[in-house]
């Protein structure tokens, strides 16, 4: 399928995590906040995720959601990251510990690869405490470059471990 006109709603797939304070909550704010994009259709339940890429550091909580939205590509990212800064986001080390996190996973069909906006997220893949999730929401949504469904890119994973099912996401007012 072609590239979506800036206009026209899109299923937009969004990684949340967090690692320090009240994790629950900074994740159920970056929800709200999100609200201001579109209409945030599915929310993944919470998962106690082992730390990826730099191991000195408190478990994560992450989570999915799925988001629709006329914004572009680029104006979700940019606005994920103003919600990441107001929320008190300081980014020292990679990987390293964040009060939160918002990553575009998917958007609609779309594949891109300019500077800082890569579509799909390069390494949703290899990551279980994003497959996990995201495929509670949408087992059956196919990934546009690896043309496999998010279910099949998790079962490929499974034994890995460091993924802990928590509970339901239910922020006030969604879902
Ligand atoms: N995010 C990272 C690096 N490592 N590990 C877990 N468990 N959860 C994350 O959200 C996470 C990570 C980079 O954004
Ligand atoms: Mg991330
Ligand atoms: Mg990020």
């Amino acid at each position: 399928m072609s590239a979506a006109p800036s206009n026209a709603e899109a299923a937009v797939y969004l990684g949340l995590g967090s690692n320090m304070g009240d994790k629950a909550a900074h994740l159920r704010e970056a929800v709200r906040r999100l609200e201001s994009l579109g209409v945030v259709e599915a929310l993944s339940s919470l998962y106690r995720t082992e730390p990826v890429g730099f191991a000195d550091q408190d478990w994560f909580l992450n989570a999915a959601a799925c988001l629709r939205t006329s914004r572009s590509p680029r104006e979700v990212l940019e606005e994920a990251l103003q919600i990441e800064h107001a929320m008190g986001r300081v980014r020292t080390i990679k990987n390293g510990p964040r009060t939160i996190d918002i990553d575009l996973l998917l958007y609609g069909e779309e594949i891109r690869n300019e500077p800082g906006l890569c579509l799909p997220h390069p390494r949703i893949s290899e990551r279980l405490f994003v497959l996990v999730p995201l495929a509670e929401i949408a087992p059956h949504l196919r990934h546009p470059a690896l043309n496999r469904t998010i279910a099949a890119l998790r079962d490929a994973r499974a034994g890995e471990g460091g993924v802990e099912w928590v509970g339901a996401f239910a922020p006030e007012g969604v879902g």
